[in-house]
């Protein structure tokens, strides 16, 4: 099984995305759970690209080849991480802040939603207060989910925060934040209500938070 983990992540570091495609495909036939092929081929793959580019070893072409690549793998595994008959619990609203393209964090944590029966709408990468707050309006989601990858973006966090308390929808709706550079401490001198260090994490604390905003036990 660590060969094909072994040639996933060799393929995804390379940026081959139809590589990790078939790759990913015969593992999955192989009966290899999609929770292995993520947490020991792809995010592993995608670990050694952050420590390179981190060193300077690889620059942002490669590391965006490597993104994609990683994002064809996630997709696949997408319908195996769903639980099977699981009804909709909610709905979350999820999207990138205003300024920043990092999406593969966020791409999981829509999945891992989604695999927890929440409903999802995403709005994708760079997304303003604005955009958020039109969302909410329009979706009338339980929890509205934002991810950073920087810490020059994090600041967007609060602005959406502070978007929904002067629209005076705040207390209506749960806020979610995560990503690399936030923490607990972070989310709680902005306001938010929850965060989560992991896709996982941020799954089962939606779901437990949803289901306390609507009386139910989770
Ligand atoms: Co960027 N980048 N990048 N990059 N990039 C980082 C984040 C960086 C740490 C690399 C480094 O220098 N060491 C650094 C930020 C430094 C800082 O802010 N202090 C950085 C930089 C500097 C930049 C640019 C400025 C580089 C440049 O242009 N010179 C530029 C900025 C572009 C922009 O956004 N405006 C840039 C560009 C890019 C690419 C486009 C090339 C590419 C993104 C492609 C894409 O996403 N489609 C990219 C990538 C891939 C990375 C690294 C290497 C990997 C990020 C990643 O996808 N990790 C990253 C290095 C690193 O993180 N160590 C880096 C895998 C992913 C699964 O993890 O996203 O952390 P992550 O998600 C986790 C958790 O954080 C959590 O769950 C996930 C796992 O379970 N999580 C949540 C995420 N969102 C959540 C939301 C939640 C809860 C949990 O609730 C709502």
């Amino acid at each position: 099984m660590q060969e094909i983990f072994d040639s996933i992540s060799a393929a995804l570091q390379a940026g081959k995305a139809k590589a990790v495609k078939e790759l990913v495909e015969q593992a999955l036939a192989e009966n290899i759970p999609a929770k292995d092929i993520l947490e020991q081929a792809l995010l592993p793959g995608m670990d050694v690209i952050a420590v390179k580019f981190k060193n300077n070893e690889v620059y942002v072409p490669e590391v965006l080849i490597a993104a994609r690549a990683m994002n064809t793998g996630t997709a696949l595994l997408k319908p195996y991480l769903a639980e099977s008959g699981a009804k909709p619990v909610g709905k979350a609203v999820i999207g990138t802040v205003k300024g920043d393209l990092h999406d593969i964090g966020k791409n999981l944590v829509r999945m891992m939603f989604e695999g927890k029966g929440i409903e999802v709408a995403d709005l994708g990468v760079d997304v303003s207060p604005e955009r958020f707050l039109e969302s909410y309006r329009s979706e009338k989601p339980d929890i509205v989910a934002l991810s950073a990858l920087l810490t020059t973006t994090m600041p967007e966090m609060k602005d959406i925060v502070d978007a929904f308390v002067a629209a005076g929808v705040r207390d209506q709706v749960i806020i979610m934040v995560g990503g690399a550079p936030v923490t607990d401490s972070f989310r709680e001198s902005i306001g938010a209500d929850i965060y989560a260090a992991d896709a996982a994490s941020a799954a089962e604390e939606a779901k437990r938070a949803i289901l306390r905003k609507r009386g139910e036990r989770a």
